[in-house]
């Protein structure tokens, strides 16, 4: 099995797993997630393991890629308990949880076994879309419900849902987000500076769809989204939160088949670097 750049080959004394989750089942549009936790990986061996902007160095992270969840083909329900199995077995370990999908559905068990951990924990998601649906083509587990679901399932009150960056939603998503989540469409960093002061010691989680990102510096996605952020502008927000106390982040809804000269998973991958010496060098 390819391993991430700079990944322990043992469990034993890490404290950050990092797991594939290649879900493809619910999407709307373009197939292909399922072969982003791979490829992410892949083109991982071509950066450094060393930050220039965070002047840390990701080998002196432990952290532990223990490759992809294996799915039950055709079987969502399934698949989402699987995913939410393995997860509960490293959360409850204390062990914190880096995951790339998939689509952005993956999210849902990995959050559904987190807060059997951390009850109190807040979520912030980065997306060009709201994914606050009730029910899409009349179902209410796929990824443009996700993040209702969370809200609804995972979370001590759906306001502990922190969404940034959205620039897609139906009326109803608008106005039931401006209502129960805290809903900061079209911006980021101002937004979020205000909101990490405010969540102190709390446990956080962080879901990122990489389409937050412009198609145009990020065109290997299910969804693009037109007149979204930089790359440069979604990493200085992630920055922004390197004190919080990150119990796990993803990084999902990378589709390899709609990319352009792997750009868009090499970004995946760079962000993952940075996020795991961000978030796993210290106590934090
Ligand atoms: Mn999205």
């Amino acid at each position: 099995m390819e391993r991430f750049i700079a990944s322990r080959r043992s469990i034993k004394g890490v404290t950050w797993i990092l797991q594939g989750v290649p879900l493809d089942m619910t999407v709307s549009r373009f197939h292909g997630t399922s072969e982003g936790p791979r490829t992410i990986r892949r083109e991982s061996r071509h950066l450094e393991t060393f930050s220039t902007l965070l002047l840390g160095e990701l080998q002196d992270v432990p952290f532990a890629d223990v490759g992809d969840i294996e799915l039950v083909p055709g079987d969502l329900h399934l698949s989402l308990e699987t995913i939410k199995a393995v997860s509960s077995s490293f959360f409850r370990r204390g062990l914190k949880v880096a995951t790339l999908g998939g689509e952005h559905l993956a999210t849902l068990p990995v959050l559904e076994a987190a807060s059997e951990v951390y009850p109190g924990m807040a979520v912030i998601h980065l997306d060009a879309h709201a994914d606050l649906r009730d029910r899409y083509r009349g179902t209410k587990k796929n990824h443009a419900t996700v993040m209702r679901r969370v809200a609804e399932r995972c979370l001590a009150s759906p306001s502990l849902l922190f969404q940034f960056g959205i620039r897609s939603a139906s009326a109803d998503e608008y106005r039931w987000g401006k209502e129960n989540t805290s809903f900061f469409p079209l911006e980021l960093s101002a937004p979020l500076r205000d909101v990490i002061s405010m969540l102190g010691r709390r446990p956080v989680y962080l879901s990122l769809d990489i389409d937050i990102v412009d198609p145009g510096e990020a065109p290997g996605t299910g969804t693009p989204e037109p007149c979204g952020f930089s790359a440069r502008e979604v990493l200085q927000a992630l920055t922004l939160m390197k004190d919080l106390c990150m119990i796990g982040f993803d990084i999902v809804e990378v589709s390899p088949p709609n990319d352009i000269n792997g750009i868009t998973s090499v970004l995946a991958a760079g962000l993952t670097r940075e996020c795991l010496i961000m978030w796993g060098r210290g106590d934090s």
